[in-house]
């Protein structure tokens, strides 16, 4: 029989947008559905997780705002390592205002994050019009709902930011901590191996929950990673426990 889950290849054939294709390309290629959010704060210690854990991963999530010595040289390195090892730049942004500020976010201030990355995350409590100016090439991911306790985002938020991310045509995701009543990529942070929450509300499940329970796409791993004492062990442990997550959601 038949599961009525689809495979990586097979949702990569349903793609439109270019992000959408790659990151599913990048996934059977590498065998792993893992994207390491890489939350320090020089650009040293990015570029040196980007190259120690980038064989194992499909993208590297950032905080850009967090990085103490942002500068162009650096987008240029972490570029060329995403390029070299395959993985795509993914920066957490999370916008969050009206159209016209967040186009100067994307665009301009110190990061110009419009010139270097591939995926951006953005929430959707502005409406759907507020979404519609990034570039056509990156690929938006939008909040549906929070990992964290007590979040906002109920089952009517997470309905109606599904909806409007239906509507955008470069929308090819959304965060969330459950199902996706829909052919969007599903994305799930708040995943680790050794932690069930932390002190700040963070709440975490381990990959074969999100795949099990919520069929989820893609893992994103952040201090389960970044604060081991080994992370290309640890990034290859989450990378495995991924993988066969997903072999045992499309065998069933
Ligand atoms: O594994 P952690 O808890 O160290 O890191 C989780 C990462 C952080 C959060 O900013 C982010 O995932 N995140 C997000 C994202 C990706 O948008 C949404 C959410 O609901 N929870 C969450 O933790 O970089």
């Amino acid at each position: 029989v038949k599961s009525s889950r689809l495979t990586y290849e097979e949702k990569a054939a349903l793609q439109s947008h270019p992000a959408a294709k790659k990151i599913l390309e990048i996934a059977i290629k590498k065998k792993s559905n893992l994207i390491a959010s890489l939350d320090v704060s020089t650009t040293q210690e990015v570029l040196q997780l980007a190259e120690t854990i980038g064989d194992t991963i499909v993208a590297v999530k950032l905080h850009t705002d967090i990085i103490k010595d942002f500068s162009e040289e650096y987008v240029i390195k972490l570029k060329s390592i995403a390029n070299k090892k395959n993985f795509l730049l993914f920066e957490d942004r999370k916008f969050g205002d009206i159209g016209n500020t967040q186009q100067m976010q994307f665009e301009g201030g110190l990061y110009k994050i419009s010139d270097w990355a591939d995926l951006i995350t953005s929430h959707v409590i502005a409406g759907e019009d507020s979404l519609k100016i990034f570039d056509s090439k990156v690929g938006i991911i939008t909040i549906a709902e929070m990992s964290s306790s007590a979040t906002l985002t109920d089952e009517n938020y997470k309905k109606r930011a599904i909806e409007i991310s239906e509507n955008i045509s470069n929308v090819i995701g959304c965060v969330a901590q459950s199902k996706l009543p829909s052919s969007l990529l599903l994305f799930t942070p708040g995943v680790n191996l050794n932690s069930i929450k932390d002190k700040k509300g963070q709440n975490f499940n381990t990959p074969e929950k999100v795949f099990d329970k919520n069929h989820t796409d893609f893992i994103i791993v952040g201090r389960g990673i970044y604060k081991s004492t080994d992370p290309k062990k640890e990034a290859l442990k989450y990378q495995k426990s991924g993988w066969e997550a997903y072999l045992k959601n499309i065998s069933i």
